[in-house]
């Protein structure tokens, strides 16, 4: 069994019961969930929008292989409606992306591992700490919790409020 860290983010329609649903898809398609962090309420990072992103980090068991796991997140992102158009960044009702893949490292030009933008995003590193703080980065050979510490990253993050949030 390999051990995956995926992230998960949504700043469209309900974004946590597209968050929730993600979640039993991944655990029916890729494998159990053996830890899952906070859902957190996230600045869009990278472009402009005033739909704020719900994110979080589980931890996966599975025996895909990093490719037939992304090829089954892209499907649960289509069963759950998202459409992918050219521009890079916008809003979408839900986004997988395979942050660490054991001590994998792979750069095919499908796929890189781990995801090549974990450094510059808070809204990766705060719930992948609260998870996994000492996993140790098999390129930047530092701990999450010593990347966290080092990133320059301001935009707004905050833990997502259960009782008066927006869905
Ligand atoms: N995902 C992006 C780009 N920007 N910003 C936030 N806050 N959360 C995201 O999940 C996110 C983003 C590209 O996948
Ligand atoms: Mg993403
Ligand atoms: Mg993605």
């Amino acid at each position: 069994m390999k051990r995956v860290f995926l992230g998960i983010g949504s700043n469209l329609g309900k974004r946590k019961n597209n968050i929730l649903e993600a979640v039993e898809r991944i655990r029916e398609l890729v494998g159990p969930v053996i830890n899952s962090s906070s859902i957190y309420e996230t600045e869009p990072w990278g472009f402009r929008s005033k739909k704020y992103f719900l994110n979080m980090v589980i931890e996966v068991e599975t025996k895909l292989k990093p490719s037939g796991l992304l090829g089954r997140l892209l499907m649960i992102e289509s069963l759950l409606g998202r459409v992918r158009e050219g521009k890079k960044y916008t809003s979408r009702i839900i986004d997988l992306d395979i942050l660490l893949y054991n001590d994998k490292v792979l750069e095919s030009s499908a796929l890189v591992i781990p995801h090549p933008m974990i450094r510059e995003r808070k809204f990766v590193l705060v719930p992948l700490c609260e998870i996994a703080p000492d996993i140790v980065h098999p390129v930047m050979k530092k701990t999450i919790s010593e990347l966290l510490k080092d990133c320059q990253d301001k935009s707004k993050i905050r833990p997502h409020d259960l009782t008066t949030a927006r869905p």
